[in-house]
């Protein structure tokens, strides 16, 4: 009956350990997320979806309030679980910080003009955006596992 207890109650401890996401899985989930606002975007600056100004902010502040999260989950000198985080993340921690913050930047940018509903600024700080993300992508992000 100790046996049969003291079984359930390693299970019990063990089995949300084994469920937990690894902080790879987590940022990269948190990645995913920002897409299902950034994407939409993307159609409209790129002319396959109509504009619709109200639609558009709520997308920016989609994007606004969740841009930040992924990088909660770069913790220190680790680099395990599948993932494509380059080393340098942790080696060059000053560049990586800049290149966030620019990220973060160019976000609000494009926040601030979907709030004035201007397309043509609209489409220049989309662009913004996305070159972040390919900057940032380029140092620091490796080749599919
Ligand atoms: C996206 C996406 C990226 C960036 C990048 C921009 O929509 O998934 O990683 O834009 O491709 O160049």
């Amino acid at each position: 009956m100790k046996k049969l207890l003291t079984v359930l109650l390693l299970g019990a401890i063990a089995t949300p350990l084994a469920l937990a996401d690894t902080p790879a899985e987590t940022r990269t989930k948190s990645f995913k997320k920002i897409l299902l606002s950034f994407e939409p975007m993307g159609m409209v600056v790129r002319g396959r979806d109509p504009y619709q100004k109200d639609a558009f902010i709520r997308q920016a502040d989609t994007l606004k309030q969740l841009a930040a999260e992924p990088f909660n989950h770069f913790p220190t000198n680790n680099i395990s679980g599948k993932s494509r985080a380059k080393p340098e993340i942790w080696s060059q921690p000053a560049k990586f910080q800049a290149d966030k913050d620019a990220f973060l930047k160019a976000v609000s940018e494009l926040n601030l003009a979907a709030h004035r509903g201007d397309l043509a600024v609209i489409k220049k700080n989309y662009g913004a955006v996305a070159q972040s993300c390919k900057s940032c992508h380029d140092a620091f992000r490796g080749p599919e596992k």
